[in-house]
C-alpha cells in the first residue's frame, strides 16, 4: 500500500461521518467515459457540434432527435457494472460510517451497488418522464425506441430525468447534499474536474477535519485539502481492499 493510501486509511477509521463527492471519474473503471479526460467524450466526433451544446436544454428542444441518437450512443451504458469504488463505499455504509454520497454522475451505479443515501445532482438515466403526463419509465423505454420516445398514454416527448445544460439541478437534492457535506468530519473528493455549476460549489460547504481530493489531474480543491492522492480512485479503493 503506498503512504497516501495508508494515511487515507488512517484518515477513514477516525472519521465518523463520512461523505463521498464523485464524478465521472468514479465510473472510468466500470468503463464509462468521462468527459474531459483526454480519451473522454468531449473528444469524441460529434459531428462538429460540440457535446456541451447537443446536452443542452435548448438543443434537446429543438433537435430532439439528434439528442436522442447522440444519447444513446454516448450517455447511457446499460452493461456497466458497479467497479471496487462503488463496493467499497456500499460497505462503508452498511458500517453505517459513511453519512451520503453526492454524485455528479448519472449512471445509477451508487444506488446498483446498494448505497442507499445517494443524492444525484444531475438525475438519473433509470429516471424517464412524459414531459406532457409525467408517466414514468424505465430506462429500457429509451434503449427500444427509435428516434423520439414517445409516451405510451398520451403520445408526449419522454425526456431522461437527467440535468441538461441550461437546466437547474432539483433544489431539493441539492439542499440535502449541502446539508450531509455540511455535517461531515471526512469529505473524500474523487474522479471530478469541479468544472460544472452548482454541483463543484457544494463542496463549500464542507467544515469539517479532514478533506481528501483524489484525482488523476488538479482540482481547485487541492490547495485546501489534508490529502491529495493524484491516481486513480479504483486503484487506491482496491489498495483499501
Ligand atoms: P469531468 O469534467 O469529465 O472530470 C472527470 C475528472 O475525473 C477529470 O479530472 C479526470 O482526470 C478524473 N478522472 C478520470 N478517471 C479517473 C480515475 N479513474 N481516477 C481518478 N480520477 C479520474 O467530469 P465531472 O464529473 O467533474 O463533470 C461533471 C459532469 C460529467 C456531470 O454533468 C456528469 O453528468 C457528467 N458525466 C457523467 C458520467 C457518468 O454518469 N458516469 C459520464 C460522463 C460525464
Amino acid at each position: 500500500m503506498s503512504d497516501k493510501t495508508a494515511e487515507l486509511k488512517r484518515i477513514l477509521e477516525r472519521a465518523r461521518r463520512i461523505v463521498f463527492f464523485g464524478g465521472a471519474g468514479v465510473s472510468t473503471a466500470s468503463g464509462i467515459p468521462d468527459f474531459r479526460s483526454e480519451d473522454g467524450l468531449y473528444s469524441a466526433d460529434c459531428g462538429g457540434v460540440p457535446p456541451e451544446t447537443i446536452l443542452s436544454a435548448t438543443y434537446f428542444a429543438l433537435h430532439t432527435a439528434e439528442f436522442f441518437d447522440f444519447y444513446r450512443k454516448h450517455m447511457v451504458h446499460p452493461g456497466a457494472k458497479p467497479n471496487v469504488v462503488h463496493r467499497y463505499l456500499y460497505g462503508l455504509e452498511k458500517e453505517d460510517r459513511l453519512r451520503g454520497i453526492v454524485t455528479q454522475n448519472i449512471d445509477g451505479l451508487h444506488k446498483m451497488a446498494g448505497n442507499k443515501r445517494v443524492y444525484e445532482l444531475h438525475g438519473s438515466v433509470h429516471e424517464n418522464y412524459c414531459v406532457d403526463c409525467e408517466a414514468s419509465y424505465p430506462l429500457e423505454k429509451i434503449m427500444e425506441s427509435e428516434g423520439v420516445p414517445r409516451c405510451d398514454s398520451c403520445g408526449g416527448i419522454i425526456k431522461p430525468w437527467v440535468v441538461l445544460y441550461g437546466e437547474m439541478p432539483d433544489k431539493y437534492t441539492g439542499i440535502g447534499a449541502c446539508r450531509e457535506i455540511s455535517g461531515a468530519d471526512c469529505l473524500i473528493v474523487a474522479g471530478t474536474s469541479l468544472q460544472v455549476e452548482p454541483a463543484a460549489s457544494y463542496i463549500d460547504c464542507f467544515s469539517g477535519r479532514d478533506l481528501v481530493v483524489i484525482n488523476k489531474e488538479p482540482t481547485p480543491a487541492d490547495e485546501r485539502a489534508t490529502l491529495v492522492i493524484r491516481g486513480d480512485v479504483a486503484e487506491v479503493f482496491g489498495e483499501l481492499g
